[in-house]
């Protein structure tokens, strides 16, 4: 591939991807780091079909496989990279709205002939050779569906749990607004193949360990009600994360506490991390306040309605910047008197 940056010349086809799948053999599947249940489950899903049709598959994640999604058939493929690089035919990155986002497993890829770039995120700017970018999709889940179903390509219980899993986490349970019928048509169709709601609900959405419990105690201490309580905030330093021994994947989720606020229109969770950096993750109970586009201010990106940026400075002093933005944000769309 020549410019891994440079926009693909036209969105492609899944029939297109899945010529390209069936003429290569050996691959590298990755997704995003901090990854979620759509970048693993979409990566662990397409890594199983693949190997259904004899393919030779990696798949790597700069952090690996999620203890709290270990439990998803196939989840022993996922693999930190390796210190020496490999070849390979094809990188697949999946769910990944920027090319640097998939982490240090560039660093372990070495020549390859294809990169593959299939994402729902409205910022991917369509990197790769092939790139198949639906932003109206909820999830990167739903379009792998599409690409193996309608491509005739391997897809058993195993495969459509892991879609499942990962449809379901980034609908929020099938509940944001841009899950769609199809979205409900395609887990019924993943439920027909086999699919566990009821265990798969429960390892995904009550199988928490205390110690998250207790980070969201920590973080409600934290709470910060602005702009007329139409924005909730809470913030975590690196000190409470390290006495209370989190790691990254418990705060996942967390933020929905605040939005689920009835006054609130805005939420926003600020992390402490190594470095200098404040990890800022947003999100929006309205398309009038885009915060894929607050975000991208601060170098950052996402969805309209769930967005995130790494800001460089002292997490007291950007949490005050975030929320005078999101303050003005808010007062410029008249949601509030100024
Ligand atoms: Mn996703």
């Amino acid at each position: 591939m020549s410019d891994p940056t440079a926009p693909a010349r036209t969105n492609a086809s899944l029939a297109d991807i899945a010529e390209a799948l069936r003429g290569l053999h050996r691959f590298v599947v990755v997704s995003h780091l901090r990854p979620d249940g759509d970048a693993l489950g979409c990566a662990i899903a397409l890594a199983l079909s693949l190997r259904a049709m004899g393919k030779d598959v990696t798949v790597w994640n700069e952090d690996g496989m999620l203890d709290k999604l270990r439990f998803l058939p196939g989840s022993e493929l996922v693999h930190t990279p390796p210190a020496r690089a490999e070849d390979f035919d094809a990188l697949v990155a999946l769910d990944t709205a920027a090319y640097p986002r998939l982490g240090t497993p560039l660093k372990s890829i070495g020549a390859t002939k294809l990169t593959i770039n299939v994402d729902h995120h409205i910022s991917n700017p369509g990197y790769g050779d092939l790139s198949h970018i639906d932003a109206q999709s909820p999830a990167t889940g739903q379009i792998l569906y599409e690409l193996l179903a309608a491509n005739g390509m391997p897809l058993d219980r195993d495969i459509a749990t892991n879609l499942y899993a990962a449809i379901s986490t980034d609908t929020g349970s099938f509940q944001y607004p841009q899950t769609s019928a199809r979205t409900y048509e395609i887990g019924a169709e993943l439920v027909r193949l086999g699919v566990r709601v009821g265990e798969i609900s429960r390892e995904l959405y009550e199988s928490y360990p205390l110690r998250r419990l207790e980070l969201l105690r920590a973080l409600l201490n934290s709470l910060k009600l602005t702009a007329e309580r139409r924005a909730a905030s809470f913030a975590l330093s690196m000190h409470t994360a390290q006495t209370l021994g989190v790691s990254p994947e418990d705060n996942e989720g967390l933020i929905d506490h605040i939005r689920g606020i009835d006054t609130v229109l805005v939420a926003v969770f600020f992390e402490e991390l190594p470095d200098g950096l404040v990890r800022v993750s947003m999100r929006s109970k309205t398309p009038q306040i885009d915060v894929s586009k607050i975000c991208g201010h601060y170098g950052g990106g996402g969805h309209q309605l769930a967005a995130g940026a790494r800001i460089r400075g002292e997490l007291g002093e950007v949490e005050a910047r975030v929320l005078a933005r999101v303050h003005e944000e808010i007062v410029r769309e008249k949601l509030i008197e100024e």
